[in-house]
């Protein structure tokens, strides 16, 4: 009984900040001892596995990024890094570290390369930083059975309402994989702007590109009446695409249709409904027209363009917020609506889906879509639906047959503010990390075992009008990213706020600040009660300071170690501070 106690207070010990890997690993034993890195330790891999050589080839690029150069070398040194060839599901790996070597089992090039994101995730920081050189660290040994809960955990960023460099996406992504996250929803149109090249239709890019005072898309937030934009040309997609499937990335190229269209109508007016101009008055002109048969040619030149640039076997297609004021008095709708039997504008978006998922089918992809498609009538079993409008709609998407990906808004809207004041939307919420740490995807579905097979996945969204102030991308993104990936990855039941949060503590803010991302530093949480201030939920290593006159509390103020006795009505300000030296706003 004794040795049962000992063992289990080892293995619960093992959990959280001792090996503080996000998302948490499925199983976790530590071992004893150190495994030393340094260069004597040579990289090998199982000889006819390509995706083992692949993986090789990464970890020791990553390692020669701090003048750590690993010979790969089938000769038997006493030291190596091995990656193995094992039959194991997709993305699933084995992490094995012995102070003798270390094993990553894998039977694809997501499984090792998940394998060597946990890998890295024990190394000291510094392993993070490009400009600093390391040659040698201690690291834990342990053995990790790990498998991703869901096949599908995406991110969304809306470069539409703003631009974003290549060189900044290329950040977004490699972060995003350090966390196992597996697609990138690139939402590349919208009204403010449409941001890929197609070669058939310039003025996409030459007009639709580009908004100010005198462009076809009038200024909106944050970028006045200076003309702003910009657009990624076919080069930079291919490359980018490239870069992400190195990080085990899909990338997912959304291309919002009907609705949302303000830049390729503004671009090719000939799209838009054909009505009498006095009735059409006031009503944006953001909706392509689902009467007129050369738009869906349009389309199709389109994605014949999309599914070239991109290998995934999806095409996101947006079908969100269609304003069908237009449709309901155009003449050509009017036709098409006779024509079908139809008596609602909502079977019409349906048939517009239903032809745009023949015009995907015929390039060989699948489509994905908002859930408002839904109406209308029934799609292709094959098209997977996002479910932003909260969990109803994803039940109602399962029922009709359809692989769901779960994006709630009130959990999954990283455009949300994060506490009162915070810039950002509200509509759906506040979302703080702990929210978004709180969503089961399965939760308020009540769905049959069969039925809960079709949730395939959970997304976040990042939509991008607040984003116009500097760096503020990566205050939304994390460390809310890492909720999403121990929601998306982790074996339900596994979560623990509190040893989440001592793991974002003790490894994650420092190793995010060496990658030089701009997370944004939790709040300290207070309790106020009978002239009594209490700290509560204040994570390992980090430490709130506080003044009592009103002035800037920072790292030289008085140090919180014990609840703060008020008497007089006093101003009362705190930061907290964490262990990479980041200070959170003041409270
Ligand atoms: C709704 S979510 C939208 C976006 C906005 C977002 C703001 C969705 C499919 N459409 O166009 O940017 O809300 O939160």
């Amino acid at each position: 009984m004794m040795r049962f106690i000992i063992l289990l207070s080892f293995c619960l010990s093992v959990m959280g900040a001792d090996y503080p890997i996000v998302p948490e690993p499925q199983k976790l034993t530590a071992l004893k001892g150190m495994f030393q890195l340094n260069k004597d330790v040579c990289l090998q891999f199982t000889p006819t596995s390509v995706d083992a050589k692949r993986a090789a080839l990464y970890l020791q690029d990553f390692l020669e990024k701090s003048d750590l150069d690993l010979e790969i070398s089938n000769e038997s040194k006493s030291k190596r890094i091995l990656f193995n060839d094992k039959a194991l599901k997709q993305d699933a790996y084995e992490l094995f570290v012995t102070p003798n070597g270390v094993t990553i089992s894998a039977g694809s090039y997501g499984g090792f390369f998940y394998g060597i994101q946990s890998f890295l995730q024990l190394l000291p920081v510094e392993f993070h930083d490009a400009k600093q050189k390391i040659l040698s660290a201690e690291v834990p040994t342990l053995r990790i059975t790990d498998a991703p809960r869901f096949a599908w955990r995406s991110m969304m960023l809306d470069c539409s309402r703003q631009f974003f460099s290549i060189e900044v996406l290329k950040k977004y992504i490699d972060t995003m994989a350090l966390y196992k996250m597996n697609v990138f929803h690139w939402h590349l149109t919208d009204n403010e702007g449409w941001r890929l090249e197609i070669k058939k239709y310039p003025k996409l890019t030459e007009l639709g590109a580009w908004r100010g005072a005198n462009e076809i898309l009038p200024p909106s937030r944050g970028s006045r009446k200076e003309r702003y934009g910009g657009f990624y040309t076919q080069e930079q997609i291919k490359d980018l695409v490239t870069y992400a499937l190195k990080r085990n990335i899909n990338i997912l190229p959304e291309i919002d249709i009907p609705g949302h269209c303000m830049a390729i109508c503004g671009a090719y007016p000939e799209t838009l409904c054909l009505a009498d101009e006095t009735k059409l008055k006031g009503i944006p002109k953001d909706s392509m027209c689902a009467g007129r048969a050369e738009n869906f040619q349009i389309l199709d030149d389109i994605f014949t363009e999309v599914a070239e640039l991109f290998p995934f076997d999806t095409i996101h297609v947006g079908g969100d917020e269609v304003k069908k004021q237009r449709w309901a008095i155009c003449e050509r709708c009017a036709v098409q609506m006779k024509k079908d039997g139809m008596t609602e504008v909502d079977q019409l978006q349906n048939m517009f889906v239903r032809r745009v998922e023949k015009i995907i089918a015929s390039k060989g992809k699948k489509i994905l879509a908002w859930n408002e498609v839904l109406k209308g009538g029934e799609l292709n079993k094959e098209t997977k639906i996002m479910s932003w409008e909260g969990i109803k709609p994803g039940v109602e998407a399962v029922k009709a047959g359809h692989k769901v990906v779960m994006s709630p808004g009130p959990y999954m809207y990283f455009d949300m503010a994060q506490k009162s004041r915070e810039r950002g939307h509200s509509w759906a919420g506040f979302i703080n990390t702990e929210k978004v740490y709180s969503y089961e995807p399965l939760q308020e579905m009540h769905l049959k075992k069969a039925q809960e097979k079709l949730i395939y996945g959970v997304g976040a969204c990042l939509w991008a009008e607040y984003l116009d102030k500097k760096d503020y991308l990566w205050h939304q993104t994390y460390p809310r990213l890492l909720a999403l990936a121990e929601v998306s990855w982790s074996a339900k039941g596994s979560k623990d706020w509190v040893a989440f949060q001592n793991k974002l503590m003790t490894k994650q803010f420092p190793l995010l600040a060496a990658r030089g991302i701009k997370y944004r530093v939790p709040t300290p949480k207070f309790n106020w009660k009978e002239g009594v201030i209490t700290i509560v939920n204040l994570a390992d290593q980090a430490k709130v300071y506080y003044t009592l006159d009103g002035t800037q509390p920072r790292a030289d103020s008085r140090l919180y170690d014990k609840p703060v006795e008020i008497k007089d009505p006093i101003n009362f300000k705190a930061v907290l501070i964490d262990s990479a030296g980041r200070s959170s706003a003041v409270i």
